[in-house]
């Protein structure tokens, strides 16, 4: 904070010279709080898997950012300059940067004021507490579910990106960005325990069975980081590495509790690796051996097996994936989103492909009871469809046509309905509600006329709904779940995900991962 303070006071008393060269001006103006090689200092990092469709980076370099340390640079730069500054920022690095165990470690930082509660400090229900990341101003509200009340607002690293994973007493939360900060806050004492940079450029995190382990998937650098979560230490840092010798993103990675492990899709190689979260992992059906046996050599742990990797291989890499409930089967896509396969993950192969073009979002899949049998369902990123399949044996039971490519899922044991969001296109301000047994579409909400209306989040009980206005000034608009009806709005900065405690730690039927 210091360190920017000064850079800016510098700026203001020595105006800079007009100059051509992006990286000169990105020298000059940016790297105090950016750093020199763009991975981030005080300020976030300035790649293009950072920046993502972040849109207006010309307006922020001009006018600054409002509520952080963000200031414009309109009367230093010209118009031009910003202009290729920002074709600068949104080049890829040209050679993929280090970040070791000692560099992350280094950059730990525990709250020196945080206090451990006994019992929570507010009198509401902790099991029905709901966060709401607020991407506007890169901040949590922290609600009591019953109330609404906000019972805090704290801020996050930059660009919040997936699901927060809870403890699995509820009573912590871990939160990533994709700058690869992983924050630790206490639900109990409604304070920040403290964060670490676990990655330069990280696609999500999962936390393991037991709670003791949070994984970070990374882009950047090609590694899986293991981190203790009762101090955020670096436990294990993993290189990505496929057996063909190719180094490779992680696509995502999750628990599955049942097998006491780490799931994770390979991006540059058709590999998945299963990482053991503890010495008994592995499938806990009869009859079977497992190859964590033969793999034991590759054990990273320093208890006996703790983090031995087992390698599944598949025919093409995954991008995007899911599970069935007993985390028996993988259900996966390719890059181009035109195939699904199905991945037992007992033998450790491929056994079904699934008709699924259009990109699926599997990352978003739900699933429940009907007529009997489990489906499951996903929306699609490039088609106005949600496909819903059937978990026995993988045929597609529905294709839903929706009024444009959704994003998001939720429903709750509770609930007839599903709510699916339409992310994408003209329709981008309606959220459908979905009978779970006819699949029809109940209902269309539109509050709001051609602003963003997306992701939708039960309470515990499955009595009301949370849904973002995906807006600046935006706001979280709560219905009720039976009737309908709009119960209250709370005015929010960008909301987009919402995270139930409860229905997170018991992974309760409607919630992704
Ligand atoms: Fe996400 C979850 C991947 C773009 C908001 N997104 C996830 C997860 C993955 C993923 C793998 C599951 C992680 C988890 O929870 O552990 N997202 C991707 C992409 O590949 C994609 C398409 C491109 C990219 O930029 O990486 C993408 N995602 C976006 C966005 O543009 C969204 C809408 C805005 C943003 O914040 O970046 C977005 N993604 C979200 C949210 C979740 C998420 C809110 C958590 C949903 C949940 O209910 O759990």
């Amino acid at each position: 904070m210091i360190r920017r303070i000064v850079s800016f006071s510098l700026i203001a008393a020595f105006p800079l010279m007009a100059q051509a060269d992006a990286a000169a001006d990105y020298a000059d103006n940016c790297a105090s709080c950016h750093a020199e090689d763009r991975l981030g200092g005080t300020g976030p990092a300035l790649i293009p898997e950072t920046l993502g469709r972040l849109k207006g980076i010309d307006a922020i370099i001009a006018d600054g950012r409002p509520a952080t340390q963000m200031a414009g640079f309109a009367d230093q730069l010209s118009g031009a300059q910003i202009a290729t500054l920002v074709d600068y920022l949104k080049t890829p690095l040209s050679q993929v940067p280090d970040w070791t165990a000692a560099q992350m470690a280094e950059s730990r930082q525990m709250n020196p004021d945080y206090k451990p509660a006994d019992a929570p400090v507010f009198a509401g229900d902790p099991m029905n507490i709901t966060l709401v990341v607020e991407t506007g101003d890169h901040h949590v509200s922290v609600l009591d579910g019953d109330s609404f009340a906000v019972l805090d607002r704290f801020a996050t690293p930059f660009a919040v990106h997936g699901g927060p994973k809870f403890s699995p007493d509820g009573r912590f939360v871990f939160i990533m960005s994709r700058d690869g900060w992983v924050q630790k806050y206490d639900i109990w004492s409604l304070q920040e325990v403290g964060r670490i940079r676990a990655g330069l450029n990280s696609r999500n995190i999962a936390m393991s069975h037991d709670g003791r382990w949070l994984a970070v998937a990374n882009y950047l650098p090609a590694s899986l980081t293991v981190l203790s979560t009762a101090d955020l230490s670096v436990a294990k840092e993993i290189p990505v590495t496929a057996r063909n010798g190719t180094e490779s993103r992680v696509s995502a990675v999750y628990q599955a509790p049942p097998r006491k492990s780490f799931v994770l899709a390979l991006k540059d190689a058709p590999e998945i690796w299963e990482i053991a979260t503890d010495p008994d992992a592995g499938p806990f059906h009869d009859g079977f051996v497992h190859s964590y046996e033969k793999d034991m050599e590759e054990s990273l742990g320093a208890e006996k097996g703790l983090f031995a990797r087992r390698r599944i291989q598949i025919e093409e890499p995954l991008d995007d994936f899911f599970f069935t409930p007993d985390y028996r089967h993988l259900i996966g896509t390719n890059r181009e989103g035109d195939k699904g396969v199905v991945v037992n993950l007992d033998v450790g192969r491929e056994i079904a492909e699934l008709p699924l073009p259009g990109m699926p979002h599997l990352g978003s899949g739900i699933t429940w009871e009907r007529d009997g049998r489990r489906v499951m369902a996903t929306p699609h990123l490039n088609e106005g469809v949600l496909s819903v399949i059937d978990m026995e044996d993988w045929s597609l039971v529905s294709q839903i046509k929706t009024d444009g490519p959704g994003f998001f899922l939720r429903s709750h044991d509770s609930s007839p309905y599903v709510w699916a969001d339409v992310f994408f296109g003209p329709h981008k301000d309606e959220m459908h509600i979905i009978d779970k047994q006819t699949l029809e579409i109940v209902q269309t909400l539109a509050p709001f006329p051609g602003r963003t209306f997306a992701h939708a989040e039960f309470t515990r009980d499955g009595s009301q709904v949370l849904v973002s206005l995906w807006e600046d000034e935006g706001a979280v608009v709560i219905y009720d779940a039976k009737t309908l009806q709009e119960v209250k709005r709370l005015p929010m900065k960008k909301p987009s995900g919402k995270y139930n405690v409860w229905n997170k730690i018991t992974f309760e039927d409607g919630t992704s991962h």
